[in-house]
């Protein structure tokens, strides 16, 4: 079923992207946002992309979507400094089949090119599963990445093989903490493992990111342990380009309760 509605879905304009702030622990200012693909089946209504991103990459047509995403996170920075919105970096998600596709590096340079985008402004996020299969390869294309100035992010970081010797070679530049360490932080254990991660980053001079901030609690934890930035429910979900534009000019957007924790 969902093969053969993701046939066609693009040209009807079906997706669309949402945006998630990141807020900076200290002082709460928006450092950046994370893009979030969004699919609204005319039928079967809002389609999660768990549920469809691994069957697009079965089928191919994970390729123009993800050039889609990559095109129109672009556009829309564009149309934010012009507009002067806002100038914060766009991180978007890169599916494993993005990372190996040997036209990646030219796609990310063209678009970049093509929206008059500075690198700096992107951000690429990726999992550990995807180093995987074919590490040397995966390494290429970041350190390409990383060369041409966008930076990395490890995604979910501590749920997948969290392997000490890729952390090492790679040199991404962002750790997020999965949410389910987040989530889980009122047992010691949680606690435990979120404060050797933050060691390991800051030892390996990295940028953490909280992912999955619902709580006060959570954010204060994170914070006197040296998090960087947080991401999350307590701050805002993910939103719509014009209620994004909303969210940024209005200073209130966040609950006073939200906006101390980070004050
Ligand atoms: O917020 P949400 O439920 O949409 O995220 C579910 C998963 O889908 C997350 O793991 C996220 O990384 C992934 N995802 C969201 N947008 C994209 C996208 O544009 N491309 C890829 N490959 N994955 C995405
Ligand atoms: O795997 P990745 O980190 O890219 O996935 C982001 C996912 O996390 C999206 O599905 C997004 O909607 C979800 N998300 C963002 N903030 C929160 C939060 O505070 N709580 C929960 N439960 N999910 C969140
Ligand atoms: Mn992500």
């Amino acid at each position: 079923t969902i093969e053969d509605a993701l046939d066609g879905a693009l040209a009807r304009r079906e997706f669309h992207l949402e945006f998630q702030p990141k807020i900076g622990s200290n002082g709460g200012d928006v450092v950046g946002a994370e893009v979030l693909l969004r699919w609204v089946h005319p039928t079967m209504g809002f389609i999660p992309p768990d549920m469809f991103i691994q069957t697009a990459e079965e089928t191919g047509y994970i390729e123009s979507i993800s050039a889609w995403v990559l095109d129109a996170t672009c556009q829309q920075m564009r149309t934010w400094m012009d507009n002067g919105v806002t100038d914060i970096p766009l991180a978007i998600n890169l599916s494993s089949q993005q990372l190996q596709s040997p036209e990646l590096i030219a796609t990310v340079t063209n678009t970049l090119r093509r929206h008059n985008i500075p690198p700096e402004n992107l951000e690429i996020e990726i999992t550990e599963s995807m180093l995987i299969d074919d590490f040397e390869q995966a390494y290429q294309r970041l350190k390409q990445l990383r060369d041409i100035g966008i930076k990395i992010a490890l995604d979910d970081f501590g749920t997948g093989y969290s392997s000490l010797s890729y952390l090492h070679k790679l040199e991404v530049d962002v750790l997020k903490i999965d949410r389910s360490f987040v989530g889980s932080l009122d047992t010691p254990q949680s606690k435990t493992i979120v404060q050797s991660i933050m060691t390991l980053a800051k030892t390996l001079h990295l940028s953490m990111v909280g992912e999955g901030v619902e709580t006060v609690e959570q954010a204060q934890f994170l914070r006197a342990n040296g998090c960087d930035e947080m991401q999350g429910w307590l701050f805002a979900k993910s939103l719509r380009a014009e209620d994004f534009e909303q969210w940024i000019a209005d200073s209130e957007a966040m609950s006073t309760a939200a906006r101390l924790a980070v004050a």
